[in-house]
């Protein structure tokens, strides 16, 4: 969209000053993301613009809702505390016909930029990963006696893995994907035998039985806490702040850890091409893992500090069939670069790669749980 169009939709929010710059600048596979800088008097303010994909998420007054509840929540409670909010999270920006959502023509808002701050895709500091950690364990610390189940599921079942696999399992016996797209079959022949295996379709289950059983209590959780959702102090590298609140629902903690090392327990990328690069480093899960506890260990229940590893696995193995069944149903859902050849099998390859060597570490995770379990 070229920047006087996107200039015109900035300007229905409530900001002060003149518009000086307005440039593309996400990581992210759903919406679109643009930063905008202001102008008042002398003073540079920058902002985050967003179209949200609707697609994805059509109920959007529902999620903004979301968004709204617990970053209110946060806030006040920090108040109480007589803590600083200036970097707590982020803040919706008003438009100017005051839509009660924050929502200007069906799909747009916009948001304060943390100042000082920036992300990561990948990151070989072990103190950045510690850090990573910190960030959603902090996230929980800040939403803890939030009534989760208050919250709207903006995506039904989202980590329910289970419901993954059906997914995955429709979009293999989908004739018309077949008829239409037999060569991504072919190239898929390997990866499709992985992650049907059993042995792995049999542990799919597994926490979302325990949360049905109340044997883990069901927690606010964010469910994309990837590395690049995470903003950190441009001086410092400290955690700031979670950002994309898009999926924030009622989940188990162990979806956030697991999600924060699928991306964090490795130095590749998550579409990295070449297999040899990615290494699962047991001490990358150390130093996110201690970040992690230091914040939770109040709260924390022994159950859910038990399958913190399967956190981990699970994660990586539903990112992996996710991007498969986007494969094979014809990149629908993910934005996929054109410069990459079949990216979302891509995706899933690297994914597995990840999956495999996080079944060798297994009882390693565990060792490590157990030396900071309490
Ligand atoms: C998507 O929106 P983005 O790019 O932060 C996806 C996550 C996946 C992630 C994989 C709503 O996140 O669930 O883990 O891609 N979000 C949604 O990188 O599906
Ligand atoms: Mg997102």
């Amino acid at each position: 969209m070229n920047k006087e169009k996107l200039k015109k939709i900035a300007s229905n929010f409530k900001i002060d000053g003149e518009i000086i710059d307005i440039k593309r600048c996400d990581s992210g596979h759903i919406n679109k993301t643009y930063a905008v800088t202001y102008k008042k008097n002398d003073a540079e303010k920058k902002y985050i613009l967003q179209y949200v994909n609707t697609k994805v998420f059509p109920n959007l007054p529902e999620l903004m809702t979301n968004i709204k509840n617990v970053t209110e929540y946060m806030i006040t409670k920090a108040k109480e505390k007589g803590e600083s909010t200036d970097r707590l999270t982020i803040t919706l920006i008003d438009t100017n016909d005051g839509n009660s959502y924050n929502i200007y023509n069906k799909n747009w808002r916009m948001e304060n930029f943390i100042d000082n701050t920036k992300t990561y895709l990948t990151t070989e500091d072990m103190n950045i990963l510690q850090e990573a950690g910190k960030a959603a364990g902090k996230f929980q610390k800040n939403l803890d006696g939030f009534p989760a189940e208050e919250l709207y599921e903006i995506i039904p079942k989202f980590h329910y893995t289970p419901n993954r696999v059906n997914q995955l399992k429709e979009a293999l016996s989908n004739e018309e994907n077949l008829k239409e797209r037999e060569e991504r079959f072919n190239l898929a022949q390997d990866v499709i035998k992985f992650v049907t295996d059993e042995k792995r379709l049999n542990k799919t289950s597994i926490i979302t039985d325990k949360l049905e059983n109340k044997e883990i209590p069901l927690r606010v959780t964010h469910n994309d806490t990837k590395l690049s959702n995470i903003l950190f102090d441009k001086d410092t590298d400290e955690a700031v702040c979670l950002i994309d609140l898009d999926t924030v629902m009622p989940g188990a903690l162990a979806y956030d850890f697991g999600e924060g090392l699928r991306t964090g327990i490795t130095t590749a990328k998550e579409d990295e091409q070449d297999l040899s690069k990615i290494k699962v480093d047991i001490n990358r899960f150390e130093s996110y893992t201690k970040g992690f506890l230091s914040e939770v260990k109040d709260t924390i229940t022994k159950e859910e500090l038990e399958i913190l590893p399967l956190g981990v696995w699970m994660m990586t193995y539903e990112n992996a069939i996710r991007f498969l069944a986007d494969y094979l149903n014809g990149d629908v859902y993910y934005s996929v670069d054109e410069n990459i050849e079949n990216h979302n099998l891509v995706r899933t390859k690297a994914q597995l790669e990840l999956l495999r060597q996080i079944e060798e570490k297994e009882d390693e995770m565990k060792g490590v749980i157990k030396k900071y379990g309490f």
